[in-house]
């Protein structure tokens, strides 16, 4: 450790590129622009928000303390790291062990308890308590919000005046993400532009909650995007899909679809992401957002569709191969 460092009001987060994608403009029939937060220091989107709450909450404190699926645990351990603040970091025994590697290489104390992030949340918050460390919640923070909202100002900022988006794609695990982009187009002035919120079958908590109105506890997390697979949405999440104001369309997309996606995508943009990630790609590889055009659900003539590259860093390429025999055989 090298002791506390001076990081007041530093930022821990990139802004990243918004690249437009020829193969999938092609597929939807309207210019398709990637926000590529997987270039992010800590290879997601959760650098932003978890920075900005450590920032806020971490800077005299004597650790941090994060339940993860993989990649709120490098954001926490990334921005610790930045502040000289030691890190622990709680998974379920589903996260890769690629990902402790990484996490133990960032400098974090890596503790591996019970099967799904849910079990691992449980023993994070009684160790907050009892050891005193500062908890750090992968996605239920108003403070990760307002840090994960920047990636819509810079959208906007590329994007340049005269263009708006015809919808944004995103992945959704508890909904934290979600929830950042809402805020993003809330403070641009952008609340017309209707939101996909994609996850896989068997991480489905918030499509579940938006199905019986109200919020639903799932008894399992049976997809293999584990990094989708918190048990429970949050509650901010569920409210805004009650919200009129608001088009939030929530779709699934099977294992193999998501898996299908991250295929292509490296395939023909070069980039590895995650099954998480591969929820929200799938949109467009598995033609969701065409069915949603057919059904009348999202415009015919849509403007640009913004898909949020939320990254991850559970995969390589031996991960890959393990998840193409365990879903393709
Ligand atoms: N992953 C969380 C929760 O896991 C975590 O601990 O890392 N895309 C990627 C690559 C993610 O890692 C996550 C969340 C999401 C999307 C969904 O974000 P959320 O949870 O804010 O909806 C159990």
């Amino acid at each position: 450790m090298e002791g506390r460092k001076k990081v007041k009001d530093e930022v821990f987060h990139l802004n990243t590129p918004l690249l437009e994608s020829i193969n999938m403009s092609k597929r939807v029939g309207t210019t398709v622009y990637l926000k590529m937060e997987n270039t992010q220091p800590s290879g997601s989107f959760k650098i932003r928000g978890i920075g900005h709450l450590c920032q806020q909450l971490a800077r005299h404190s004597k650790g941090v303390i994060c339940s993860s699926g993989g990649n709120a645990g490098m954001a926490a351990a990334y921005a610790a790291q930045k502040m000289g603040v030691p890190a622990t970091i709680i998974v379920p025994s589903s996260t890769p062990p690629l990902v402790v590697q990484r996490l133990q290489d960032q400098g974090a104390t890596v503790k591996i308890v019970g099967k799904v992030w849910d079990d691992a949340n449980t023993e994070a918050l009684k160790l907050a308590e009892t050891e005193g460390l500062t908890y750090v919640p992968p996605f239920d923070h108003p403070l990760l919000w307002k840090g994960h909202a920047s990636m819509i100002a810079e959208v906007t900022a590329s994007l340049g005046p005269s263009v708006k988006p015809g919808a944004v794609v995103v992945s959704v695990g508890g909904g934290g993400l979600l929830c950042g982009v809402i805020q993003g187009l809330k403070d641009v002035g952008w609340t017309d532009v209707p939101i996909v919120a994609m996850e896989t079958v068997g991480a489905d908590c918030f499509n579940a909650a938006v199905k019986a109105g109200k919020l639903v506890t799932l008894d399992d997390i049976t997809s293999e995007a584990k990094c989708l697979g918190a048990k429970t949405a949050c509650k901010q999440v569920f409210d805004y899909s009650q919200s009129s104001e608001l088009t939030i369309i929530s779709e699934l997309v099977t294992d193999q679809q998501a898996l299908h996606a991250i295929q292509t995508f490296l395939d023909e943009e070069r980039v590895l992401v995650e099954m998480a990630c591969g929820a929200a790609l799938a949109a467009v590889y598995s033609g969701v957002i065409v069915r949603l055009q057919n059904e009348g659900r999202l415009p015919a003539l849509l403007g640009p569709l913004v898909v949020i590259v939320c990254g991850g860093s559970t995969i390589n390429m031996e991960q890959l191969t393990y998840l193409k025999h365990k879903l393709q055989s």
